[in-house]
């Protein structure tokens, strides 16, 4: 049982290929669809063609008759039982069926259940709704003006679309900033409404057992745990009757963190027909009416003295849709929208935010980014670009003078944030060696003068990923911490069970790794169990990058606390006192003895066979991990464009990215992460855009409308890292699922605007489509 002393750990650093991936290549992958029940029945919506429409009546009884129909639900049946509305995670409320209105296109009208999905579908169109068309509100300014429709009616107080203000920082030093600047540079510019379209759409299945009691839903969870609590409080159903499987996810991006409708009408539907009930989201169900992200509106200006960035002050609108249902912690209005500071030491800044309703799918944050990290990435970034322009300086100097030094760590922000560890500086310097950056700029000055237009753009962002601590950052009051609970068994073999919930992001190796790095197990030996509430500890899921950060410290504390119990029976073993006794990777060596050792696996197997007097049998343990502050990941990343001057047309040349996130568990993975990261970053800058016409009809309801990357638009990556542990995590890491869909659109949208510069150009919206490019080419005289 011995470990031979050549065998090396595969712990953390080790770029061990995915355990997962197995069962994912051969097809045997076990995602919701696949599962099915005896008796299952299929559920089926109706949604709202129209954006904003006063209900009058919906008749059920054509669709009633159709052979092979269970029933048919509507808002009105919900609300006898209490549930046609429910709680949002933003803590305002949204209908699961519309009863008094529609309020988006799209929205779940009624259901229909019966034998077979496409019973269900056939039904659905025999449902008359009589609906009274009202006019319809696509944008927050519309929403805010004077005279403008009132969504919200049925809310009790409220008289405007106006949901929310919000700030951070100190508007009167950020004031006096201003007033002392030499130059001010500002940006107005808008983030626009996309969408994560992972490759699963959203779907579950609710089984409520009639005999037990006992409901069991296997759905499309990051967040299995929180669910099944918020499902217990809204619902009334005793917690431990309820049961949630998140089985293999086909992709999540923050599209399934919300509760959708889908998820209440199917439970509802088992709970009183007393059979299973499955429904599989369609791609237009999807896009329509799911977690959107974005959507703001910024204006961002920066206060400039003696080439320093001395003053941030930033007012953002957003559209929140018809729900306010950002999932994001509750105190952050605007999620972290206020780490718009970036990278750099700014010593005042002030946040304004407002948030209003409109006749759009609700539900924003999702996709990739910590809670309105993005936007907020994108507006420093753009903004500090067109600084440099104004002040004449190079775009990477102006921002190494402005960036936070090493020394200033840990540093606090204007806006409240406590910055855990970073240099800039280093992932800068390492993104324009890589590069090439002094040879790309003559480059680009020779190219003019050929009349070709070669763009470069830098986005040195900084993020703030892994909620909590726990207790500030709460959702709908639950503290956002989490568990790691592990078994290793008699021959040395573990199981690690998790409250996080993998996507796609390799869990069953990363955190098998960790294991490994902490007791010294190989990996394989490590069984990653995930997804399950009725076997796993609680914790708040995968979200936000916080599976690292927070399950991840869970994980190598409780493998800390297993390896101390494990210590005390190696003394034991050895015969030996505990001090005398050193660790070492997988062994417990007696100091100045080294041929007197046992194994890991001898101490698991003495845990239950051989233990000290008066010690407590077994080797497992639970851990709840409170994080004591956020992580900071950052990079510098590089674009290199070249536009065609007669198209508008442009293409990535180059694409470097160097990317810190702390100490790497699986580099490999964070690798891929950060290419997907940087697909998606490269989607939103170029081509992903969820749009509505004047009557709130979605423009991006199908994949044919919403353009996401193939590999044949997607460009060529080359990455780069620096290592910038974090201090108080126990292993260093920081989260990095993110990362790379935070900084790139700047970077993107920077080299398209910077091969443009010269000529005057300061700003291009996303996406940046050619027929943009080529209104500012004929606009500068450019075109060709
Ligand atoms: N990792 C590591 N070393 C680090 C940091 C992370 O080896 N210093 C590894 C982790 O152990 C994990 C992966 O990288 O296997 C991502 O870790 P982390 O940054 O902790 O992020 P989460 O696991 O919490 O994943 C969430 C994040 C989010 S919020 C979105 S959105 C997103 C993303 O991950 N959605 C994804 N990446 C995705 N990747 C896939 N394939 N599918 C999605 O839906
Ligand atoms: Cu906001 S997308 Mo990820 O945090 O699930």
């Amino acid at each position: 049982m011995a470990v031979s002393e050549e065998q090396v750990i595969r712990g953390v650093g080790h770029s061990v290929k995915r355990f997962e991936d197995g069962r994912f290549i051969r097809g045997r992958g076990n995602y919701f669809d696949d599962i099915t029940l005896p008796g299952m029945l299929h559920l089926e919506f109706l949604r709202s063609p129209l954006a904003h429409a006063r209900i009058n009546g919906i008749d059920t009884s054509r669709a009633e008759a159709v052979p092979g129909v269970v029933a048919v639900v509507t808002g009105e049946l919900l609300a006898q039982h209490n549930l046609a509305w429910m709680p949002t995670l933003s803590g305002d409320t949204q209908a699961v069926l519309a009863t008094d209105k529609v309020r988006f296109q799209g929205q779940e009208v009624a259901a229909v259940i019966a034998e077979s999905a496409y019973i269900a579908k056939d039904a659905c169109e025999l449902i008359d709704v009589d609906y009274e068309p009202l006019e319809a509100v696509t944008s927050p300014q519309q929403a805010l003006a004077e005279g403008a429709p009132v969504i919200r009616d049925e809310k009790e107080g409220q008289t405007s679309n106006h949901i929310y203000d919000w700030e951070a920082g100190d508007k009167t030093a950020t004031d006096h900033a201003f007033a002392e600047a030499d130059k001010v540079v500002s940006l107005d510019t808008f983030y626009p409404r996309c969408h994560p379209a992972p490759l699963e759409c959203c779907g579950c299945v609710a089984d409520v057992d009639p005999a037990t009691g006992k409901t069991t839903i296997y759905m499309t969870s990051q967040a299995p745990h929180a669910h099944r609590t918020l499902f217990a409080l809204v619902a009334g159903i005793p917690e431990h009757k309820i049961r949630i499987i998140s089985p293999d996810l086909g992709g999540g991006f923050g599209n399934k963190v919300p509760i959708y409708p889908g998820y209440v009408v199917a439970t509802a539907a088992s709970l009183l027909i007393g059979r299973p009930v499955k429904w599989v989201e369609d791609r237009t169900g999807n896009l329509i009416s799911t977690g959107f992200a974005r959507d703001y509106h910024m204006h961002g200006e920066l206060a400039l003295k003696e080439g320093r960035i001395t003053g941030l002050r930033v007012n953002m609108l957003s559209d929140n849709g018809a729900f306010f249902a950002d999932a994001q912690p509750t105190i952050c209005k605007a999620g972290l929208f206020h780490i718009v500071t970036g990278s750099y030491d700014i010593p005042a800044a002030h946040v304004e935010t407002e948030g209003a309703y409109t006749n759009k799918a609700p539900g924003g944050v999702a996709y990739r980014c910590s809670f309105r990290v993005t936007e907020a990435s994108y507006l420093i970034e753009r903004l500090v670009q067109n600084a440099a322009y104004e002040l004449g300086v190079d775009p990477a100097d102006f921002r190494k003078q402005n960036f936070i030094k090493p020394e200033q760590f840990p540093y606090k922000s204007a806006t409240g944030f406590e910055y855990d560890s970073g240099d800039y500086g280093a992932a800068m310097e390492k993104t324009l060696e890589m590069l090439g950056y002094d040879d790309l700029r003559r480059e680009q000055a020779e190219a003019r003068a050929e009349g070709r237009l070669i763009g470069i753009g830098l986005a040195s962002f900084t993020e703030v990923v892994g909620a909590g601590h726990g207790a500030e950052y709460k959702i709908a009051g639950l503290r956002m911490n989490d568990g790691a609970e592990l078994r290793i068994h008699p021959t040395g073999k573990a199981v690690l069970k998790l409250s996080v919930k993998s996507q796609g992001q390799g869990h069953e190796t990363t955190f098998a790794q960790i294991v490994a790095e902490e007791l010294g197990l190989q990996p394989e030996d490590v069984e990653v169990q995930e997804g399950d509430t009725d076997h796993t500890p609680y914790g708040l899921g995968t979200y936000a990058s916080r599976s690292t950060p927070v399950s991840g410290a869970a994980t190598a504390m409780v493998s800390r606390r297993i390896r101390a119990k494990a210590q005390k029976i190696a003394a034991h073993l050895l015969e030996a006192s505990e001090e005398d006794l050193e660790w070492q990777q997988g062994k417990f060596v007696v100091k100045g003895a080294p041929e007197k050792s046992t194994t890991i696996q001898d101490i698991a197997f003495a845990a239950y066979t051989n233990i000290p007097e008066g010690m407590e049998g077994g080797l497992e343990g639970v851990y709840y991990y409170d994080p004591p502050n956020m992580t900071f990941p950052f990079g510098t990343y590089a674009v290199v464009v070249e536009i065609d001057r007669g198209t508008g047309a442009w293409k990535v040349l180059r694409c470097v990215a160097v990317d810190d996130c702390g100490v790497r568990i699986n580099p490999m993975i964070v690798e891929g992460q950060i290419m997907g990261g940087l697909t998606e970053g490269f989607a939103i800058a170029a081509m992903e855009l969820i749009d509505f016409d004047e009557e709130g009809n979605c423009i991006g309801a199908n994949l044919m409308d919403y353009l996401i990357p193939t590999a044949w638009e997607t460009p060529k990556f080359e990455l780069g890292e620096t290592v910038t542990p974090s201090p108080h995590h126990p292993l260093g890491a920081k989260g990095v699922g993110e990362s790379a869909t935070v900084g790139a659109p700047a970077a993107f949208v920077n080299a398209v605007v910077d091969a443009l510069a010269y000529a005057g150009v300061r700003n291009l919206e996303m996406p940046v489509t050619s027929d943009k490019v080529w209104a500012a080419l004929q606009e500068a005289g450019l075109a060709e």
